[in-house]
């Protein structure tokens, strides 16, 4: 750690996810004297390679913007690269490098044939209109499409990147690469090489995720209270799948603030949060609008300060800090899990550890949509359409298996499971694996 933080001083988010997985694996790694020797972690912490480029467009008015666009291709020893794109006003290396670095454990935890990579943008898309975005989009295709295809690297969708999104950058890439290869990116809509329950995987594999933390404990989802932080595609998710097991959605959040809302949520107010995804408005406030009486608004708070059993960060990484994780907890906070990579920071983490409230990591919660994105893969290899009950299936026997597969190696000495632990050895032992069989490459 320390000559990593030498070598890439400030890059914050890189050294906080770096850090969480070296000191998760150091007693397993250190009991493997041939990883040491191939100097695994050595090579595991640095991508294979970052393209950084520049994209220009015009916007609406007729004047010359210019962003910078990146695609980290960080590991490929379990397959082509995989992981979203995320456009947003802060995303620089670090970030992407954080999220690449996570994917790498979070695809092999799915068991799929997946890499890990990642991609995006500093464009803001708040306030943008549908036009912008789709020449934005194509702006951005015109210097990637060369670095990706089904076979070396499929980039999907996260923060500020959605259906629409997608169907631009397929668009675009379909005319420059003059191929049909559907496999090049998931997240696609259904009828063009789409999958269906892809939007709602991320979400659904969360709740799946969640529902067996809280058997674990002799406990039950119907009834439970939850808190989801924002309100796009992976709140959305979450939102029908924690409604369908019975329990009741109390909160949701935007960059203004959060709706608090007292009777849970309902049909109509589910899809109204696609269409303030689709608003481009980012205001959560919008839901209060719509919905008086249902969801209460207050500005400048979080998710957190509403009363919860089971919390769930679905926003951006360190959206919950220690002083929320205490306010949580003393509002009688059950259960944790973070559906955003690292929502928590590490502070955070260690308060609900501390007060054995069982926390469930996001490379973990939340690996169902990149899940789905390999089943999607498959469907387009096989130029099939599964049907939705198949992807759900194979959806939630992914997760029962992640789920397994942490409480086997995060199962402590005094009867505990320190999820984080199990989620971050049983993902770098595949990779770990593969890298040593394949050779000092
Ligand atoms: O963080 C993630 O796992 C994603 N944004 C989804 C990646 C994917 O390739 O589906």
């Amino acid at each position: 750690m320390t000559a990593l933080e030498a070598k890439h001083p400030g890059e914050n988010e890189y050294l906080q996810a770096v850090r969480e997985v070296l000191e998760s694996i150091e007693e397993v790694y250190n009991q493997h004297p041939e990883f040491e020797k191939a100097k695994i972690v050595e090579r595991i912490v640095e991508p294979d390679r970052i393209f950084t480029f520049r994209v220009t467009w015009v916007d609406r008015n007729g004047e010359v913007q210019t962003n910078l666009g990146y695609r980290v291709q960080y590991n490929a020893a379990l397959g082509a690269y995989k992981g979203g794109l995320r456009f947003h006003k802060a995303v620089n290396v670090s970030m992407l490098k954080f999220l690449g670095f996570e994917q790498i454990f979070k695809n092999s935890l799915t068991m799929l044939p997946l890499g890990g990579g990642k991609g995006g943008s500093d464009f803001d898309p708040v306030g943008k209109t549908d036009e912008e975005i789709m020449r934005f989009c194509q702006a951005f295709m015109y210097e990637l499409w060369r670095n990706i295809g089904p076979d070396q690297d499929s980039p999907a969708g996260d923060v500020g990147v959605g259906g629409r999104e997608i169907g631009y950058l397929y668009g675009a890439y379909k005319k420059l690469a003059r191929e049909h290869s559907t496999g090049a990116l998931t997240g696609k809509s259904y009828g063009w090489g789409g999958s269906l329950i892809r939007p709602e995987a991320t979400g659904f594999g969360a709740i799946y995720y969640v529902e067996r933390m809280v058997k674990q404990t002799g406990d039950k989802m119907e009834g439970k209270r939850i808190a989801l932080s924002g309100f796009g595609n992976v709140a959305w998710g979450a939102a029908i799948k924690a409604t369908e097991l019975g329990a009741k959605v109390v909160a949701l959040s935007g960059p203004d603030g959060v709706c608090e809302l007292p009777n849970g949520i309902d049909k109509e107010m589910i899809d109204y949060m696609l269409e303030m995804r689709a608003s481009n408005r980012n205001k959560v406030e919008d839901m209060a609008t719509k919905f008086p009486g249902k969801a209460v608004f207050t500005p400048g708070k979080k998710a957190w300060m509403v009363k919860c059993d089971i919390a769930c960060p679905c926003a951006f990484q360190n959206e919950l800090a220690e002083a929320d994780a205490k306010e949580l907890i003393a509002n009688g906070v059950k259960y944790v899990a973070e559906v955003s990579n690292m929502g928590c920071q590490p502070a955070a983490i260690a308060a609900f550890q501390a007060a054995k409230i069982p926390f469930g990591p996001g490379k973990a919660v939340n690996a169902g949509g990149v899940a789905t994105s390999g089943l999607e893969i498959c469907q387009n290899a096989e130029h099939r359409n599964w049907t939705a009950e198949e992807v759900d299936k194979n959806l939630h026997t992914i997760m029962n298996n992640i789920y397994d597969m942490c409480v086997q190696y995060g199962k402590q000495a005094d009867g505990t499971i320190n999820y984080v632990k199990g989620a971050n050895i049983a993902g770098f032992m595949r990779v770990a694996n593969a890298m040593l069989a394949q050779g000092i490459i």
